[in-house]
């Protein structure tokens, strides 16, 4: 059962979502990762969400760029929590990508993260921690990434302060 598809609008975006990819695994959280544009693939996209949903999954991660239409079509068919990745393309760097995905008309939601890199990464741990909510061992191994990251903030202040 794959419980995080991810879904990309083009190709291109692929690059942006590696560290996505990589939290995804490093948490052990079952995913793949398909192409499927909102404009040019529209009923593909549809019919692998419908497949996937079938099949048990729990959470879309839906990132594309410029008029970034994707993560709402997804919303729009299917009641599953769905997470906006806004990517960073030229030539408005990322705030068409922004915009289209977070202004959602109320009724529709997309939980949308920061522009690119960031957002990718983030919305890899938003889904972890939403399955950790029935997964204490999920919920610990989370914990723990936080405890790294402080440890890792303090011993780079510790070393800038030193004598
Ligand atoms: C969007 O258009 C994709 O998500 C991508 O970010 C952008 C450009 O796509 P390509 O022209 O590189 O295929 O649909």
């Amino acid at each position: 059962m794959i419980q995080v598809s991810i879904f990309m609008g083009s190709k291109s975006d692929l690059e942006k979502l590696s560290d996505c990819v990589a939290i995804l695994h490093e948490f052990g959280i079952s995913n793949e990762v398909h192409i499927c544009s909102a404009h040019r693939s529209p009923e593909y996209l549809i019919h692998t969400l419908r497949r996937l949903e079938q099949q048990g999954l729990q959470i879309v991660i839906a990132a594309a760029g410029g008029a970034a239409h994707l993560a709402g079509v997804c919303a729009a068919h299917t009641t599953l929590p769905v997470i906006g990745v806004p990517v960073d393309i030229p030539p408005l760097n990322g705030l068409d990508s922004l915009l289209s995905t977070v202004q959602m008309p109320g009724g529709i939601p997309v939980a949308t993260v920061s522009i690119g890199k960031a957002g990718a990464k983030n919305a890899a741990l938003l889904a972890a921690a939403i399955l950790a909510l029935q997964d204490s061992a999920l919920r610990e191994k989370l914990s723990q990434y936080r405890s790294g990251m402080a440890a890792e903030i303090e011993k780079q202040d510790r070393e800038l302060n030193s004598p």
